[in-house]
């Protein structure tokens, strides 16, 4: 397949879910193609013809269209942004330490990778088929069929997002072709939007005036109340990313040299807010200090981050939380966010570094 890096973690084959390892992630603003994650829901991926690909635009519009792969690249203009995408099940293991979420796939803090992406304006493509009056919510499906939906995949987003400059129908990541396992010929990018709504595979846009009823929008992919269990429309359907951090190197568990080390991370604010701030300690949050933010590839993109810690020899935890633009903070306790689908695990990142006295023995 492809040459994914060392320490790779394989959750499952059929569907294939794989993260790469923190290191992997660690002070690049595009993460490699082989080292991005992998999220599927069915067993069997699409392998769709670009030839005969098309893509349906329909529902509440005033000129339901046909495009070919040629008429999108023809008819519209190319854009392109980097943007990373995060899944909602991101550090879901740091949820199951608390309590298991049954039959979920245990995610690490790989679930997240960042691209550069090109493709049209999903804006362009509803403008050419003129969207309806009452249109709210705008509806996309993939070619794939998962067991736990038994139809396509399709979730939704609202209409104001679906128009906005950012979102992409992208046929390239990374300045090469979308590769087939990331939803070749086209997926669907919603910038600040949990993974869940980049649809790949895509072969539909729907205009409608109510979310999507797929079994990825009001099943799955909603927020529940710790008492509450999963059933159609049922807890708060998950949109922008809540703010989140990571800590990427050194890894977890390394042995570094006691003295000044330099530790870095990515935090990733979510929505169309920015990272503002990111805190280190290595008092488990008594005292903080500010790491230095990095420059932000684009407004869509995380924000690594690093600082040098000097670090006594023995056992030292790292924790990091970021801050966003609307003055929100990560929370200290996954037990608190804890929930029936395991989802937004956003509680401040720790690692464990070994830090060993050099020279003299
Ligand atoms: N058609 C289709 N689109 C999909 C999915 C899927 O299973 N089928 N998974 C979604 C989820 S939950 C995430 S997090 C991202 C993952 O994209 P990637 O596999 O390219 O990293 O794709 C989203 N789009
Ligand atoms: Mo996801």
């Amino acid at each position: 397949m492809t040459t994914q890096p060392a320490g790779t973690t394989v959750h499952s084959s059929q569907p294939y879910n794989a993260e790469p390892p923190r290191t992997a992630l660690a002070d690049r603003d595009l993460t490699p193609v082989d080292a991005f994650y992998h999220r599927n829901h069915a067993a069997e991926r699409p392998r769709l013809d670009p030839a005969t690909w098309a893509l349906r635009v329909d529902g509440m519009v005033e000129r339901p269209a046909t495009f070919s792969l040629d008429a999108l690249r023809e008819r519209f203009r190319e854009h392109s942004e980097v943007v990373t995408l995060q899944c909602a099940g991101n550090r879901r293991a740091g949820l199951m330490e608390v309590a298991d979420p049954p039959g979920e796939t245990p995610w690490g803090p790989g679930a997240t990778g960042t691209a550069r992406w090109a493709g049209v304006r999903l804006a362009d493509v509803l403008r050419e088929a003129g969207v309806a009056p009452g249109a709210t919510d705008v509806a996309f499906t993939g070619a794939d069929v998962a067991e736990e939906a038994d139809e396509p995949y399709a979730v939704s987003v609202p209409l104001e997002k679906a128009l906005a400059d950012e979102v992409l129908l992208a046929w390239s990541m990374n300045d090469a072709p979308l590769p087939s396992a990331h939803g070749a010929p086209v997926r669907v990018v919603v910038p600040g939007w949990i993974g869940a709504r980049s649809v790949k595979w895509l072969e539909r846009v729907t205009v409608a005036d109510e979310p999507s009823r797929g079994h990825f929008q009001a099943v799955a992919y909603r927020l529940l109340p710790a008492d509450d269990a999963p059933a159609p429309g049922r807890g708060v359907a998950l949109g922008p990313i809540a703010v989140n951090a990571d800590v990427l190197s050194p890894a977890d568990g390394a042995e570094v040299p006691a003295g000044p080390v330099r530790v870095t991370g990515d935090a990733l604010a979510g929505g169309d807010r920015t990272v503002v701030r990111v805190d280190v300690s290595t008092d488990d949050g008594a005292t903080w200090h500010e790491a230095d933010l990095e420059p932000q590839a684009s407004r869509w993109s995380w924000r690594h981050w690093h600082t040098t810690l000097d670090l006594p020899a023995g056992t030292t935890r790292v924790v990091a939380r970021a801050w966003d633009s609307a003055a929100g903070v990560q929370p200290a306790d996954p037990a608190e966010l804890w929930n029936p689908k395991g989802y937004v695990n956003n509680s401040w990142a720790r690692v464990t570094l070994h830090a060993v006295a050099s020279g003299g023995g």
